[in-house]
Order: C-alpha cells, then sequence, then structure tokens
C-alpha cells in the first residue's frame, strides 16, 4: 500500500479524529450497502476510545439529505435513496461508539446539491468542520468510515488541499467499488497527493 506507516504514532494535541458517515443506510442491509462496511466498526471504535482517552477532538459526519436530494435515482442521480434526514438510515450504527461529548457534522442537506466531503459539513450551530479544526488548531487528521472512493476520498482531497497532514486508517474504511478497483484507485490518490496510510493497530502507542 501507497504511504504506509512503520512506526506506530501516538495521537496527541493537535490531532483530530473524522469518522465518516458510518450510517445505517450504508451497512449490510442498508439502501446503499457497502460491501463489509460492518467491518470497520470494530477497528473504528478502537481509534475511538483512543482518542477519547486523551481528551483530543473526535467528529462523526453524516449524510443528512432531504428526501428528494439530488443525488436519488428518483431525481435523475445515481443512487438508491439513503440518508434522509430523521430516518431509521441515517442514524448511526447503533455499534459504533459515539462519544457524547463528539461533534456531528451533517452533509449534503441541499436538495440540489451533492456533498460527498464532510469538511464543509455543518454541526448542529452551523459551524463548519473546516471552522473547528480552524478553532482547535488542528494539524493532523486521522480518517476512517465510509466509503472510501466516495465521502472519505473527497474529504480527504479537501483537507489536503487546506494543507492538513492526513492518515488515512486503512482497516476503518471500504468502498463502494461502483467500478472495480475504485477503492484501491482511491487509496492510490490519497497517497499520491500526501496522505499518509495506517492501520489502528499502528495508532494509540
Ligand atoms: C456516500 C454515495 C452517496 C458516502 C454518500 O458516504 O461515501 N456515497 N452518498
Ligand atoms: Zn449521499
Amino acid at each position: 500500500m501507497a504511504n504506509p506507516v512503520s512506526k506506530p504514532i501516538s495521537p496527541q494535541a493537535g490531532d483530530v479524529l473524522v469518522v465518516i458517515d458510518v450510517q445505517n443506510c450504508f451497512l449490510p442491509e442498508g439502501s446503499l450497502a457497502v460491501s463489509e462496511g460492518d467491518r470497520i466498526i470494530p477497528p473504528l471504535n478502537h481509534a475511538i476510545e483512543i482518542f477519547e482517552k486523551r481528551n483530543l477532538p473526535i467528529f462523526f459526519s453524516r449524510d443528512w439529505h432531504p428526501p428528494d436530494h439530488c443525488s436519488f435515482r428518483e431525481q435523475g442521480g445515481p443512487w438508491p435513496s439513503h440518508g434522509v434526514q430523521d430516518t431509521e438510515g441515517a442514524r448511526f450504527s447503533p455499534h459504533l461508539k459515539v462519544p457524547k461529548v463528539a461533534t456531528i457534522i451533517s452533509k449534503g442537506t441541499e436538495t440540489e446539491k451533492e456533498e460527498y466531503s464532510a469538511l464543509y459539513g455543518r454541526d448542529a450551530m452551523g459551524n463548519t468542520l473546516y471552522q473547528h479544526l480552524r478553532k482547535f488548531g488542528i494539524r493532523r487528521i486521522f480518517v476512517g468510515g465510509l466509503a472510501t472512493d466516495y465521502c472519505v476520498l473527497n474529504t480527504v482531497r479537501d483537507v489536503l488541499k487546506e494543507g492538513y497532514e492526513v492518515y488515512v486508517l486503512t482497516d476503518a474504511i471500504r468502498a463502494v467499488d461502483a467500478n472495480k478497483g475504485d477503492g484501491e484507485r482511491s487509496l492510490r490518490e490519497m497517497a499520491g497527493k500526501g496522505a499518509k496510510t495506517i492501520t489502528t493497530e499502528g495508532i494509540g502507542q
């Protein structure tokens, strides 16, 4: 794999964990199920515990679409309906550990706009993830979730563009793979742009 980090990394001040879209709709039996999507939950919970124990910020993004979002097939978009605001499919997996202090970032909330990246998604107060990162003086972003080839990829592109150091948690991501190899290509693109790759076993020491 491209850009693997060989030594363990210990999260510290200036680090943040961003968990992308671990919602029922993207998990097995969901309306836009990502193959093996549920396999990322134990490693993600491990990473979440580490960041929580160290009082480091954690953000959970979610697709939070209106019922007539432009990305849905009924509206001429590419996807089956998913991530509809206030539905069961849009809830985080019941197995995912979401600490009370974590901040939830909603994205894709506008009917006419697709929004794969979580960076300019907003919390309940209207603050964007980017504003939070600035406020906390974040330098390094650890990222996992769904899906590698859409929301993870686009979030990583955006944060790299903004100059952050990025660690992609390779055991805590899975791809839609609408075209064979999309996940692998996405990982190569992220690494090519400077993202580092590490497994959740490689953090926390
Ligand atoms: C996503 C497809 C459509 C994702 C969201 O979370 O990666 N993929 N909407
Ligand atoms: Zn979506």
